[in-house]
């Protein structure tokens, strides 16, 4: 028998489930159940039987899975008996060069790793289906955009800045990238979060992720635009003004990758069956809503759980809330001007406000199914915004012109040659019949002598398709009569004034958020001769963000210089102001011993109804009053709650430091110092907090004033529950914030 623990069968499937866990692309929503800590890959149950020790990875086919049989071997297949000894010449003599086994694990371990992305390094993916609704066939003939057309997709989230090992919740754009393995071929739609850029030509890539990575002498800071090289590059190069300010409003730090829009950011153009061309600009708009942390929470899960948003979307798909989005398009007519309303559609600096153009839904994508290995799927897969299919052309948007450029030259590096596009994660579900050959890591077995064309010998195989056969062709665009330069168009000028339209498109709340993020970035800068450039940039969007931050660094405010404008503002651009699903929020429920057991299951019990995650924080792990503890006051932080309930007041450690009641002053011994921080931070942070069975002198210990905006107290657990729950549906309690009151 085999004694590998690894060779232990699959679990058997009346075994409990791992939360929602779907063995097929089916976008149900799977009953609630208790929450418990992600297991292990387990096989698909499902699936055909593999014989391997694992078990097929969900949603694999066979050949694609790596082991077979019990037995541990070498990558020849050669049966081991002992992989924990190297081959020696007696128990304390020289290793020989004779053992295969040793040479092999550690040559193939040497060599794990491939190139980080240069940019995107760290991301996290999942895959799922997108189903259209037919509202795009008007305007494009792609067939996954037909009416009902199922489709499945593989959607990588990522932070720009940071390496692979980065935290996740630092202040960056987010990129958004989906592949749609089509029938026709593989579309990917390569986006980010926030839908203008810092550049309007992939000429200044280099030079604005130069800026924005570490610097080059000591490699800090990491996964950071808080330092000089960036903000000179920013301050010199004021095309980047738009898209550094929404950078530093909240979509620069998201609740979770669930809760972000995504753009496509340039303009496309959509072909439909008679041949006519629209231009458009794609939106993912999320059904949660935008949502986005406080920035001390920020700081504070890069520290507390550096994998914040990674665990997020996984523990979300594996309880069943599947995360989900709307696509959406906003169209133009393709006219020889390229414009819409004065706004220059090839400038990726520059956004179609909604209510001038608005999103017109064409889609469902849903995200079922966490990667069952992060390296094959998240790490190897490849997008490239060239990956086209007909009906969808690119436009002369010279980003997205350099673009089409990188994303295939990149993959040499760093997927090691041409033929990446044969890795699982990469392969096209659509016939693939090319004549392109050999190449390092080819894993094709290639049939027929004439990879070329025209022949005879393969019969002239392959054939060329025409339009009836589907074939993707080129649109016969016109070309602008013009001349040979290294030029950008007037209308690419304009730097300002969309900044100036976000500003002021801002609640107050958001807008001192923006004000607290310019002040911490530039009080990390050294240079001042930088951050006096940065304040004559916000002189040009507002006159009291540029005095605020000029307070906040101690300089003296340059003179205001903001245009004239046709104070346009853009409501669509703000997150607040309305009311969202709470669908997968996570409820700490913090208890006492004794403090109303049954009430604390009850109420689990109604956050499970209500589609959100109940976590149970006790003094201590395993169970208290038969209930089941979740977290602890030592691995409970507030980052991880969206809202807070208080059973009782757990009894305070013998060797507890006292607390200052922040409301009275008084100091007092009658809490846990943790606890305190928990309710402290979460009550910072605009959180809806809740208590009951004895919950105040808590909330009085850390602070918390019983009478301040969404603390809610008495009742039992579940009618308390229900207020917190109307409070979730606008994300955070806004009255909270200084500036919104
Ligand atoms: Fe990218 N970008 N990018 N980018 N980008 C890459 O491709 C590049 C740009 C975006 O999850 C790289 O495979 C240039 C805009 C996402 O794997 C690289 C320019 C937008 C991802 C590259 C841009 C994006 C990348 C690195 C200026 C939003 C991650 C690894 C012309 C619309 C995809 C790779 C993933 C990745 C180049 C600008 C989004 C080097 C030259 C604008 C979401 O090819």
């Amino acid at each position: 028998m085999p004694t590998n623990p690894a060779a232990v069968p699959p679990e058997s499937s009346d075994e409990p489930h791992v939360p929602g866990v779907p063995s097929t692309v089916t976008p149900e929503v799977a009953e609630p159940v208790e929450p418990r800590e992600p297991a292990p890959p387990k096989g698909d149950q499902s699936g055909p039987a593999t014989g391997s020790p694992t078990g097929a990875p969900t949603g694999l086919p066979q050949e694609a899975v790596a082991q077979q049989g019990e037995w541990l071997t070498t990558a020849q297949g050669d049966r081991m008996h002992d992989t924990d000894h190297s081959l020696k010449a007696g128990p304390r003599g020289p290793v020989l060069l004779q053992d295969h086994h040793l040479r092999e694990k550690i040559m193939h371990f040497d060599h794990e790793r491939v190139p980080e992305r240069v940019v995107h390094a760290r991301g996290a993916a999942a895959h799922g289906v997108f189903t259209a609704y037919g509202t795009a066939s008007g305007v494009t003939k792609a067939a996954f955009l037909a009416k009902d057309a199922a489709t499945p997709v593989f959607v990588r989230f990522s932070t720009v800045l940071g390496s692979r090992g980065s935290a996740d919740t630092v202040r960056d754009t987010r990129g958004f990238a989906t592949k749609f393995y089509t029938e026709e071929g593989v579309f990917d739609l390569v986006g980010n979060n926030i839908p203008v850029f810092f550049i309007q030509d992939a000429i200044k890539f280099p030079d604005v992720i130069h800026a924005g990575k570490p610097h080059p002498d000591r490699e800090i800071p990491q996964a950071q635009s808080a330092h000089d090289t960036f903000w000179d590059f920013v301050g010199l190069h004021t095309e980047a003004t738009h898209h550094t300010l929404w950078n530093m409003s909240d979509r620069g730090i998201p609740r979770s990758y669930r809760m972000m829009e995504g753009f496509g950011v340039h303009t496309f153009r959509l072909q439909n069956a008679a041949g006519e061309t629209t231009l458009v600009k794609f939106h993912w708009k999320p059904k949660l809503g935008v949502h986005s942390l406080v920035w001390e929470e920020a700081q504070l899960a890069a520290g507390a759980d550096p994998d914040f948003h990674r665990r997020d979307l996984a523990d979300a798909i594996e309880a069943g809330a599947f995360p989900e989005w709307e696509l959406g398009i906003q169209t133009f007519p393709d006219t020889p001007e390229q414009t819409f309303e004065g706004i220059d559609l090839l400038d990726p600096t520059k956004i179609v406000p909604e209510e001038l153009a608005p999103v017109q839904p064409i889609g469902r994508l849903v995200l079922n199914r966490n990667p069952s290995n992060y390296f094959a799927e998240t790490e190897q897969v490849a997008f490239h915004v060239g990956h086209l299919v007909p009906g969808i052309d690119v436009t002369d948007d010279p980003l997205l012109q350099g673009r089409l450029f990188s994303y295939l030259d990149t993959q040499l590096t760093r997927l090691g040659g041409p033929n990446f596009g044969q890795l699982p994660i990469n392969r096209t579900h659509a016939p693939v019949n090319d004549m392109l050959r050999d190449g390092m890591h080819q894993t094709a077995v290639h049939q027929g002598v004439a990879p070329y064309r025209p022949n005879s010998l393969d019969g002239g195989c392959p054939f060329q398709a025409g339009a009836a056969q589907g074939a993707d062709i080129e649109v016969p665009v016109p070309l602008p009569a013009s001349r040979k330069v290294r030029e950008a168009p007037e209308s690419f000028d304009d730097h300002y004034s969309q900044a100036r339209l976000f500003w002021r498109s801002m609640t107050p709340v958001e807008q001192e958020h923006i004000i607290g993020a310019y002040s911490f970035e530039l009080g990390k800068c050294y240079e001042q001769a930088v951050k006096e450039r940065a304040l004559l940039t916000l002189a040009h969007i507002d006159e009291r963000l540029c005095s605020e931050v000029a307070t906040a660094l101690g300089l003296p405010a340059p003179a205001p210089d903001a245009g004239s404008d046709d104070g346009l503002v853009s409501p669509a651009l703000s997150q607040l102001g309305q009311e969202w699903p709470t669908e997968g929020r996570n409820i700490g429920i913090v208890v006492a011993p004794g403090a109303d057991p049954d009430g604390v299951r009850a109420l689990r019990e109604a956050v499970f109804a209500a589609d959100m995650v109940p976590l149970v924080i006790a003094p201590a792990g395993g169970t208290l009053d038969g209930v089941t503890v979740q977290r602890t006051f030592a691995t409970a932080r507030s980052i991880e709650f969206d809202a807070l309930l208080v059973a009782g007041v757990p009894a305070p450690a013998a060797d507890a430091l006292p607390v200052r009641d922040a409301k009275t002053g008084v100091r007092g011994t009658d809490i846990e110092p943790r606890l305190a921080l928990l309710l402290g931070e979460a009550y910072r942070h605009g959180k809806a907090i809740g208590g009951w069975a004895g919950a105040e002198a808590a909330l009085t210990a850390a602070g918390v004033p019983q009478d301040a905006p969404g603390v809610v107290l008495g009742g039992s657990g579940t009618e308390v529950f229900e207020q917190l729950t109307t409070l979730l549906r606008s994300h955070r309690v806004w009255d909270r914030f200084p500036a919104a009151s």
